[in-house]
């Protein structure tokens, strides 16, 4: 409220995103809604499911393409702040003036010269200015989109580039001999099948490639069984271009747009003798799928029975999703010296024990030894919630005090 009246009594002059700060002008339309979720960086957060999916398209690229001597060949960036200029997020892309996705009811502007990039495409052609040809950008991206199910106005994408001169394209499928009078390059005319400058030959091997990789990649991810196809589409930067879409909950379900690149944008970019291929995928569509996360809204929880579940520190293990209670949640700390035979596992076999399905969460909290006496203390947060019903804080503070006797009486630990 009463930041509400300090915004009427003296408008505000500059917005500001993480440590920049930007004038606003009449075409800003940054919320502080949207602000408060800039920095967030949920997919470098340690254990947060979009950072488990991060970890395994890396790897998946790091392990399947490498140089003759065994360092991977994609480099991945993973920390571009998300405030990008017009020119980065539509121009560099060939987007046509009057494009929706420029339109202030599509896209946060910071001002008139810069916005909450729209798709982490908008580093393609810096990335390739200096000099990057094969590469992945994950980040936070930004659109005033409906929310539903599988629509939120922030998430992320991983963008995936790859650049090939004409002879390392060839090579990849023709020996030395048959490359012979094999071009790339060609002025004919552009039409739904390819660009001006392209001949049929390139857009036949980038396509193949394009897809194979984006294939080879979902089966790593989703397993090999995956319902999968392809539809043709449009982007103002790749030409021509595809859709994937994958069976989900009986629906198909689209997680990424892809294509080959717009031959314009790489000679801007001082990359005019390769042609390219490039992708965005959809990392929360991904993750929903990959482990039966069913409402992107999730990801943003901070609830511990959302958040606990991904707490791997090995990516590939497997996961399935199990729905938390809509019951609120209620917690008691518990601190105690430990005997020197104690292990965590001890107390945490006596809380399930006693709390059964009441007991949502145990954490370990602190962990402290004292310098003097050389005593270590344990202080455990224990969060109480049921499945089908609301748990309330006396009933809580019942088991607790159970939990804490047993301790005393079944461990050997002094409670604090
Ligand atoms: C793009 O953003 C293009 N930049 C992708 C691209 C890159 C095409 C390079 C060609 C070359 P699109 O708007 O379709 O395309 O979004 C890409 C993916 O992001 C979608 O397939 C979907 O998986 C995901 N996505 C789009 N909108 C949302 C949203 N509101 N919430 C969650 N995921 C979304
Ligand atoms: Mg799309």
């Amino acid at each position: 409220c009463s930041s509400f009246l300090t915004d009427i009594s003296s408008p505000e002059t500059t917005v500001t995103v993480g440590s920049q700060t930007y004038a606003r002008d009449e075409m800003t339309n940054v919320t502080p809604h949207i602000l408060s979720k800039v920095g967030s960086n949920l997919h470098n957060r340690k254990y947060h499911p979009l950072n488990l999916l991060k970890q395994r398209i890396r790897d998946h690229f790091y392990k399947n393409y490498v140089k003759p001597r065994g360092n991977p060949i994609f480099t991945v960036v993973d920390d571009l702040p998300p405030v990008v200029t017009i020119e980065q997020c539509f121009d560099s892309l060939l987007t046509p003036k009057d494009h929706v996705s420029r339109k202030p009811s599509d896209t946060y502007y910071v001002n008139r010269h810069h916005v909450l990039r729209t798709h982490t495409s908008a580093h393609q052609s810096d990335l390739i200015r200096m000099g990057c040809d094969q590469f992945l950008v994950i980040g936070d991206v930004y659109r005033r989109d409906t929310i539903d199910k599988s629509h939120y106005p922030v998430f992320h994408q991983c963008e995936g580039v790859r650049l090939f001169t004409e002879r390392e394209l060839l090579i990849s499928k023709f020996s030395e001999q048959d490359m012979e009078g094999l071009t790339v390059f060609e002025q004919g005319p552009r039409i739904p099948a390819k660009q001006a400058p392209h001949t049929q030959d390139a857009v036949v091997l980038l396509e193949a490639d394009l897809k194979w990789t984006l294939t080879r990649l979902a089966h790593d991810i989703f397993g090999k069984d995956i319902e999968t196809q392809w539809v043709d589409c449009y982007f103002p930067f790749t030409h021509p271009s595809w859709e994937l879409e994958i069976k989900y909950k009986g629906e198909w379900l689209e997680v990424l747009g892809c294509g080959v690149m717009e031959q314009e944008i790489l000679n801007e970019a001082g990359a005019g003798n390769k042609v390219g291929w490039a992708f965005g995928l959809g990392l929360e569509r991904w993750a929903m799928k990959m482990y039966d996360i069913p409402d992107i809204r999730l990801f943003w929880s901070q609830d511990s029975g959302f958040l606990s579940q991904f707490r791997v520190d090995d990516a590939n293990t497997p996961i399935k999703y199990k729905p938390v209670s809509v019951h609120p949640q209620c917690y008691n700390d518990i601190s105690f010296w430990i005997p020197d035979n104690y292990t965590e596992n001890d107390f945490y076999d006596l809380v399930r024990g006693l709390g059964s399905d009441m007991v949502e969460q145990v954490e370990l909290i602190d962990n402290f030894t004292h310098p003097k006496k050389g005593r270590t203390s344990h202080c455990y947060r224990i969060t109480y919630r049921h499945m089908d019903r609301a748990v309330h804080q006396e009933e809580a503070n019942k088991i607790h005090a159970l939990i804490t006797e047993a301790a005393i009486n079944n461990l050997a630990v002094e409670v604090r």
